[in-house]
């Protein structure tokens, strides 16, 4: 489909002053063809573009926005907020409220530290993980993203790999030379590393269910690996849980999967559409961080009161109305209607859910890695894309993304999605 009137001058004013006339890649619309369109406006499942069109939207600002789009509670927790001042630079009693929802809420994490984004978070994670051990090196996951920070932008998911450019010009040799990537999913090839290189592994970073190479599961037992051979050598273990964390359960995978990490980085939902990012742990790690220790990290906006009310705002309202519950209703409502198209029409593509994620892969092999994603059938993802945004609803324009549902999402909102989606299908 191509864009409005509207979008296309806007898009076209955009590029004069912005590089490639966006601030994220991945909402180029680059490799799915055509140019993206402008939203006007967002509320609950729905988006409104400059043009006047409207979709059901399944990207839901890449996450965060669980409870729909611009829900009354966050509206209204932003006003409050704002209206005893926007940022102070100084403590502020919602940051306290925040920190200890989170240790509340995720069974690992003994002590947190606010930041504004997901990539700040990794991005000091790795930091305080190797001031703690004295060592240098990293491992993380082929396909893995874990924001756009230096060291991890190796083999790198998310844009970096719908782009083509998972390894990213400008990080210095010598910051990718101490990152080690593995295959997602491979006990040999992790074994083996930590055989010869142990004891020089500061972290293993991983998102543990990686959702930006599409949507991958680990095999039964991986992630308990992790946390057995991390132990031994005295590594740390950080969840990446930017995506998962506060989306498919209160607690994130660690809760759902029974693991308890050393650190845990998060984002997304945690802020209610503001920019918020947190990483914390166990209290041993954390302490080690300024003021109390000598790993320096900082952010003027970091634990900002607008942003932390908002945040509570949302997570207060998912505890309320049970809507982890809700969302793997709608999950299964969603994959029973997948699931019954792709018989019908004969095809073998291969669907991923958990909870309120989701991934519909165009390869007919089972999806365990980067290897296995990439496999996918690019141009039918494509043509799948466009119909869908012509006939009212936006999914991801990258095979490499995951979807998400919202609790504004209703039944009807999912049937008539399966609909659409079905005869997107008959039309490839
Ligand atoms: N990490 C997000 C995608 N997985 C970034 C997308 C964006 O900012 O456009």
């Amino acid at each position: 489909m191509s864009s409005g009137p509207l979008s296309q001058k806007l898009f076209a004013t955009a590029k004069q002053y912005i590089p490639g006339g966006v601030n994220s890649p991945v909402r180029a619309f680059r490799n799915v063809g055509g140019e993206p369109f402008f939203v006007r406006r967002a509320k609950g499942s729905r988006i409104h573009d400059v043009d006047g069109r409207v979709m059901i939207d399944y990207v839901g600002t890449w996450g965060p926005a669980i409870l729909g789009h611009a829900p009354q509670v966050v509206l209204e927790a932003i006003h409050d907020a704002a209206k005893e001042g926007i940022s102070f630079g100084i403590p502020n009693p919602y940051e306290v409220d925040m920190a200890r929802t989170i240790c509340e809420w995720v069974p690992s994490v003994e002590k947190v530290r606010m930041v504004s984004s997901g990539t700040e978070a990794t991005m000091s994670a790795i930091r305080l993980a190797r001031g703690y051990t004295g060592r240098d090196l990293i491992v993380k996951f082929e396909g893995c993203y874990h924001g756009h920070v230096d060291s991890l932008l190796v083999a790198a998911g998310s844009g970096a790999l719908t782009h083509g450019n998972p390894d990213s010009a400008g990080v210095p040799r010598g910051f990718a030379d101490l990152t080690v990537v593995l295959p997602f999913n491979d006990p040999a090839a992790l074994e083996e590393l930590f055989e010869k290189r142990g004891g020089e592994i500061a972290a293993l970073i991983v998102e543990p269910y990686p959702a930006n190479a599409g949507l991958i599961l680990p095999k039964p037992g991986f992630l308990q690996l992790l946390r057995d051979i991390t132990a031994k050598h005295g590594t740390v273990l950080i969840f990446d849980e930017v995506m998962t964390g506060f989306r498919l359960a209160k607690g994130g995978v660690q809760e759902l999967e029974g693991i308890t990490p050393d650190l845990t980085c998060m984002g997304k939902v945690i802020g209610g559409g503001l920019p918020v990012g947190a990483f914390g742990g166990r209290a041993e790690i954390m302490n080690m961080l300024a003021p109390d220790g000598p790993v320096y990290q900082a952010g003027t906006l970091s634990g900002n009161p607008v942003a932390m009310a908002a945040g509570l705002a949302q997570l207060r309202e998912m505890d309320k109305q049970k809507g982890y519950d809700k969302l793997e209703e709608n999950g299964q409502l969603f994959e029973e209607v997948v699931l019954e198209t792709l018989t019908k029409k004969g095809l073998g593509y291969r669907w991923y859910r958990k909870g309120s994620m989701f991934c519909l892969f165009f390869t007919e092999r089972e999806v365990h890695d980067l290897h296995d994603a990439k496999t996918a059938d690019l141009a039918a993802f494509r043509k799948f894309f466009h119909y869908c945004l012509e006939h009212g609803v936006y999914f991801a324009p990258s095979q490499f993304e995951t979807g998400f549902m919202s609790l504004a999402h209703s039944p009807d909102d999912i049937l008539q999605t399966a609909e659409m989606a079905a005869a997107a299908l008959a039309s490839l």
